[in-house]
């Protein structure tokens, strides 16, 4: 066993070495969060170009039960169990939000603005994120379902409503983006470029693409500031067990060295009184 073995755990060693070999991945990180059933799962389907929706598990009940992960074209998708289901669950999703590169919040546009859950979860993130301006930045809002909604004008009116219920709790101008998941599979299915055009989910793709050119080099920095943090709090841990093994050393020789002075002292009392003895004898 290494001295490092004994100094360190074997999660701290896991840990170092994970964060090291992550210097090496390059992949940004795009995760689907949301209300559950409000069309994540059938989104980063369309976003693999998964156009049967066969990847990433849909239905119309509450489906993605654990988050999941696709890398395609050296992106890494990754869906998330539906918002305010459990408890546990929006745990999960800060978690996950935390730690990736770029979000997407998918809201349903049929059921008009953003309900009380989304905007008490979106208030939670506000106050726990490190930067508001930071999440803003990389998170696009996406509303879903624009094939359900019959008036046009009513998605610019929600779009609108969305954008100020975000700006009221984050105080920066949000990205808010309406598409269809079903047109864009269906006309990719029937070959109707119109149909494609319609969904709007170009329009995503190239955001999420502009987004994802910007993250790269962020994602870089961000890696080697954790290996390096994790890197200074097990040198300083390392540090102190040595500390503590040359004060206990320096203890212990103190401690020897009192010991052989008095086995001394007890030897020349031996001897200086086996001598009297020896001298009274003769
Ligand atoms: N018409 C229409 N239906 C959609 C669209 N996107 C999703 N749906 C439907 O909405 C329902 C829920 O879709 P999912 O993609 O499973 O939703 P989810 O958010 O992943 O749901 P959970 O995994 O349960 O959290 C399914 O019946 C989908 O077919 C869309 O753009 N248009
Ligand atoms: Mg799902």
């Amino acid at each position: 066993m290494s001295y490092l073995d004994k100094c360190l755990s074997h999660q701290e060693i896991a840990s170092l070495k994970s964060l090291k070999a992550s210097l090496k991945e390059t992949m940004p990180s795009i995760t689907c969060v949301g209300l559950y059933n409000h069309g994540k799962s059938s989104l980063l389907n369309v976003l693999i170009n998964d156009v049967h929706f066969g990847t990433f598990k849909v239905a119309d009940a509450r489906e993605t039960i654990m988050s999941k992960k696709v890398a395609y074209q050296g992106v890494q998708y990754i869906d998330t169990p539906g918002l305010n289901a459990q408890e546990k669950d929006d745990k999960k999703v800060m978690k996950s939000i935390e730690t990736t590169d770029i979000t997407l919040f998918v809201h349903t546009l049929t059921t008009g603005e953003l309900n009380e859950k989304e905007v008490s979860f979106l208030q939670y993130l506000e106050r726990h994120w490190r930067d508001a301006k930071e999440f803003i930045a990389q998170t696009i809002f996406v509303l879903t379902r624009t094939d359900q909604v019959i008036d046009f004008q009513d998605i610019a009116r929600t779009e609108h409503k969305v954008k100020q219920q975000i700006q009221d709790i984050f105080h920066c101008k949000p990205m808010v983006i309406s598409v269809s998941s079903n047109d864009y599979a269906t006309g990719r299915l029937e070959q109707e470029d119109a149909l494609v055009h319609e969904s709007n989910i170009k329009v995503l793709e190239s955001e999420i693409a502009k987004l994802v050119k910007s993250s790269k080099h962020r994602i870089h920095a961000l890696k080697a500031e954790r290996f390096e943090a994790k890197y200074r709090e097990l040198s300083r841990k390392i540090s102190g067990n040595i500390e503590n093994k040359q004060n206990m050393l320096t203890h212990l020789k103190k401690k020897k060295h009192a010991h052989c002075t008095k086995l001394q002292q007890k030897i020349v009392a031996v001897e200086r009184t086996l001598r009297a003895k020896y001298a009274s004898l003769s």
